[in-house]
């Protein structure tokens, strides 16, 4: 059986967002069980799960006889690659879906990310306000860029959903506290389109559904 890793509790603007979700998603989209083991900061802290997640992140998949994996670029990729499915059909193609794959989590979620940084964690709001203009505009660029190559498909490589389809999609939750995907009619299309498939409705709900089971006192964390 496989077992994922996720937080028991995040804040309110996290909840819905955490990376387990991916995963949740992906062994949705082809039918695998799975059994979520539910984490908080000690644990992520533990040496044990340490030498699993080197940085004591969440999510991680556990399954008997074979390595744990995390980063959920990588898990998707084993899972969509041992299952046959989430993957075009050809070598040149299935080529394609993984730049797509990677370009999701090395192109673009690294200028998205840092504007959530600005928004959620910066605390000095004369700092937030000069740093907030640039990193929307280099967030503005990279959607415009984006948005080119999704006017003329519906996804990213071939004719079907993908895994690369599945990461951009997630990739984007990191603005949606924000009005930018207004400007980017084909990628607010993508995003849509991906998210309106009912692994993904599946996934976000159950991951919903496991925080709102707990609160910020099961939350444990850790003093180092
Ligand atoms: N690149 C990693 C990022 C994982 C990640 O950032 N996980 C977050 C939750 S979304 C986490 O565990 N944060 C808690 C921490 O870093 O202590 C992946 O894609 O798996």
């Amino acid at each position: 059986m496989i077992t994922l890793t996720a937080l028991k509790w995040v804040p309110p603007f996290a909840q819905g967002q955490v990376r387990d979700h991916r995963v949740r998603w992906v062994l949705k989209e082809v039918g695998w069980p799975y059994r979520v083991e539910l984490i908080d900061t000690v644990v992520q802290q533990d040496a044990g799960y340490r030498l699993a997640q080197p940085f004591g992140q969440v999510p991680l998949m556990r399954e008997d006889g074979r390595p744990t994996l995390f980063e959920t670029g990588a898990i998707v990729l084993d899972v969509a690659t041992r299952s046959g499915r989430l993957l075009p059909g050809t070598d040149a193609e299935r080529a394609h879906a993984v730049c797509w794959l990677f370009a999701a989590l090395n192109s673009v979620e690294p200028f998205l990310a840092q504007l959530a940084e600005v928004d959620f964690f910066m605390k000095d709001e004369a700092d937030k306000a000069r740093r907030r203009p640039g990193v929307i505009a280099m967030v503005d660029t990279r959607l415009g860029q984006l948005d080119v190559v999704l006017r003329d498909r519906e996804y990213l490589a071939g004719d079907d959903f993908t895994i690369a389809d599945l990461m951009m999609s997630s990739v984007m939750k990191v603005i949606g506290h924000t009005d930018l995907l207004d400007r980017h009619a084909a990628v607010k299309a993508h995003r849509d389109r991906c998210f309106a498939r009912p692994a993904y409705r599946e996934a976000i709900a159950e991951q919903r559904r496991d925080i709102a089971a707990h609160g910020p006192r099961d939350m444990k964390y850790a003093s180092a």
